[in-house]
């Protein structure tokens, strides 16, 4: 868990403005991108394997294996091992704290 949220520490920072900016719907919408771009392509889904190929193209190629694993576990809500687009929302949403004391 703690690896997880080093990774995504940038979020922190990163939501809360993009919420000021677009508005919640605008947000929905560019984490919507952001699945996409990270996602399977065949299988709509982000895997193991799609989230190490596409963090290299996003700029984070630093990401460790077990850090991809663990991010993936801690999203994955059903137990299919990939995350849905609804599980890779909750996710970004759980390890963005300064989004959440925003939304409050
Ligand atoms: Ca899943």
């Amino acid at each position: 868990m703690e690896e997880v949220v080093d990774i995504v520490v940038d979020f922190e920072d990163y939501f809360p403005s993009m919420m000021e900016r677009y508005g919640a719907e605008g947000l929905m919408m560019e984490l919507c991108n952001g699945f996409r771009l990270l996602m399977d392509g065949e299988r709509g889904l982000i895997t193991f394997e799609s989230l190490k190929m596409k963090s290299v193209v996003l700029g984070l190629s630093d990401l460790k294996d077990e850090e991809i694993v663990c991010m993936l576990s801690e999203g994955d809500l059903d137990g299919d091992g990939a995350l849905n687009q609804a599980e890779f929302c909750i996710l970004m949403f759980r390890l963005s704290p300064g989004l959440l004391m925003y939304a409050h």
